[in-house]
C-alpha cells in the first residue's frame, strides 16, 4: 500500500519499523481512500507468509463498477509439506547446485486445489475473475479453456482491457479480467490452475503442478474440454499492457543499475544480490535512521552497506534497470508505490544456457503500473517511479528463499519530507523498545558514520 506518510504501517521488518514479537500487539491503520484493487497482507518476517500466514485483501470501488455483473475470487498458494524452516535447513545442508526436495501442493481459495469447489456461469452474464497470487516461490496460470479473458487490472492499477486467454502470475502479483459467460448453456468447462517455476527439475505429476474445477452452465450438460495447449495460448504478459488512466512514459532524470548476482556460500546456500552485498538487517529500523540523522539521511553510508540503500531526492525521476544473468526467474516487488514497467529484454546468454531469449518489447505510450514484475532467467527489465514524495521503499524478490538470502535492497525517498511529515506513533516505537531495539542514530544505532556494531555486510 502507499502509505502516504504513515511508512511506519508498511510492515517490513527493520526496514519501515519493529516486528511484533510475540505476545506483542500492533494496530496497522490502512487508508482505503488512497487506492483500490486487488492485494494481500502477509508476515514479512522469515517465511511465515509460506507457513501460512497470508490471506487477499481487496478494496472495492465506491460503487460498483459498470462492466460486469459478478466477481469471482481465486486466491492460490503454494502449500509446503515442511515448514519454512525445515526447508531452509536441508536447503542451506545442500551441495551447490542441489534443491531440496521439495515439491508443494497448491491451494486454491484455502483448501487442497484437488477439492477445489465448482463455479457457476450463467448464460451471458460477465464475471470479473480476480486472481490473486499469494505464492512464496511458485509461479501460476489460470484460464478457463474456451473462454477468453480481458484483462482489467494488474496488482491494484486499472488497466485498459487487454484480451488474454490465460493470466500468468509470479509471486504476489495480482489480477483481474472480465470473462463473458457463453450465451448457451448446452456444455459445462473446467478453469485449469498449473503451478510452475523454472528452478526446479520438472518432475511427472509433482512440477508442472495441474487442477480444475468445474465451470457450471448446467449441471445435467457434458463438460467440453476445448483441446489447446498451453503453449498455443496467450498468456497475460504485464508489458503488453496498458494503464487505464493513460498517464504518460515517466522521464528518466537518474538510472539506478542493479544486477543480480548469485554465489553459493558455505555449504553451498545460494545468496542473492542487487550489486555486490547480501541485504542483512540493520541494528535501527531504515525509517528511524532517515528521521533521526538530520541532513546526514542523505548520504546512503549511514544507513550500512548490507541494507542496500538508494537515497533519492524530491523531484527526481528514477528508472532502475534490473538485470538478470542469472539462472533463476524472480518477481520484483517494490513496497510504498507502484512503478511503470517500460522495457524488457534478453541479456544475451539465453543460448549459451540452452533457453530462448526473453523477446526485446518496449511499453506502448501508458505503460502499465505495477508493484511485481516477473523477471526471466538471463533477461533485464526498466521499471520507473517518479520521486513525488518521501517514503521508504523496500525493494525484494518476492521468492521467500531468495528474499531471506539477501535479495533485498532499499530506496530512502526524499528523507526531508519524511522528517518534515511523519510523526511516529508511541505503539510503533514500543514495538521496538520491548525487544531493546534503538529507535535513533544511524543502522548500528551510532552517530554519524560510527557504524561499530553492525554485523560485517556479506560481499558476493
Ligand atoms: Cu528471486
Amino acid at each position: 500500500m502507499y502509505q502516504i506518510n504513515t511508512d511506519y504501517y508498511d510492515g517490513a521488518p527493520m526496514v519501515t519499523g519493529c516486528s511484533i514479537a510475540p505476545g506483542a500487539s500492533f494496530t496497522y491503520v490502512i487508508n482505503t481512500g488512497q487506492q483500490v484493487g486487488s492485494f494481500w497482507i502477509h508476515g514479512h518476517y522469515y517465511g511465515h507468509l509460506e507457513d501460512g500466514l497470508r490471506a487477499p485483501f481487496i478494496i472495492h470501488e465506491k460503487q460498483h463498477p459498470i462492466g460486469y455483473d459478478e466477481e469471482i475470487l481465486f486466491y492460490l498458494e503454494d502449500w509446503a509439506q515442511q515448514t519454512f524452516e525445515d526447508r531452509m535447513a536441508e536447503y542451506d545442508q545442500k551441495t551447490p547446485g542441489h534443491l531440496p526436495s521439495f515439491y508443494p501442493t497448491v491451494l486454491i481459495n484455502g483448501i487442497d486445489g484437488n477439492l477445489t469447489r465448482p463455479i457457476t456461469f450463467v448464460p451471458g452474464k460477465k464475471y470479473r475473475i480476480r486472481v490473486i497470487s499469494m505464492s512464496a516461490s511458485f509461479w501460476f496460470r489460470f484460464s478457463i479453456p474456451g473462454h477468453k479473458m480481458q484483462v482489467i487490472e494488474a496488482d491494484g492499477i486499472a488497466a485498459k482491457p487487454l484480451e488474454v486467454d490465460g493470466l500468468d502470475l509470479g509471486p504476489g502479483q495480482r489480477r483481474s479480467a472480465i470473462v463473458t459467460a457463453h450465451n448457451s448453456h448446452a456444455f459445462n468447462y473446467l478453469y485449469n490452475v498449473t503451478l510452475y517455476a523454472n528452478f526446479a527439475n520438472p518432475f511427472p505429476g509433482l512440477l508442472p503442478r495441474h487442477y480444475s474445477g468445474s465451470v457450471i452452465y448446467n449441471s445435467a450438460a457434458p463438460t467440453k474440454v476445448p483441446t489447446i495447449s498451453q503453449g498455443q495460448m496467450v498468456w497475460c504478459n504485464a508489458i503488453d499492457m496498458q494503464v487505464q488512466d493513460q498517464s504518460p512514459l515517466y522521464p528518466v532524470t537518474r538510472q539506478i543499475v542493479w544486477t543480480i548476482k548469485e554465489r553459493s556460500l558455505g555449504h553451498g546456500i545460494p545468496y542473492y544480490t542487487f550489486n555486490d552485498f547480501a541485504y542483512n538487517q540493520t541494528k535501527v529500523p531504515t525509517l528511524f535512521t532517515a528521521l533521526t540523522m538530520g541532513k546526514l539521511a542523505f548520504n546512503s553510508s549511514v544507513y550500512g552497506p548490507q541494507s542496500q540503500t538508494f537515497v533519492v531526492k524530491y523531484g527526481e525521476s528514477i528508472e532502475i534497470l534490473i538485470n538478470n544473468p542469472g539462472t533463476k526467474d524472480h518477481t520484483i516487488h517494490l513496497h510504498m508505490m507502484d512503478y511503470q514497467l517500460v522495457e524488457v529484454g534478453p541479456l544475451g546468454n539465453a543460448e549459451a544456457n540452452n533457453k530462448p531469449p526473453v523477446k526485446l518489447q518496449k511499453s506502448g505510450p501508458y505503460p502499465m503500473r505495477l508493484d511485481s514484475a516477473t523477471l526471466r532467467a538471463f533477461s533485464y527489465i526498466k521499471i520507473r517511479f517518479p520521486v513525488n514524495r518521501g517514503f521508504i521503499a523496500l525493494a525484494h524478490c518476492h521468492l521467500e528463499t531468495h528474499m531471506e538470502h539477501g535479495l533485498r535492497a532499499t530506496i530512502v525517498a526524499a528523507p526531508d519530507l519524511l522528517q518534515k511529515h511523519i510523526r511516529l506513533p508511541q505503539e510503533a516505537i514500543d514495538l521496538c523498545k520491548l525487544q531493546g531495539i534503538s529507535v535513533s542514530g544511524n543502522a548500528a544505532g551510532n552517530q554519524r558514520f560510527d557504524l561499530d556494531g553492525l554485523p560485517p555486510a556479506i560481499p558476493i
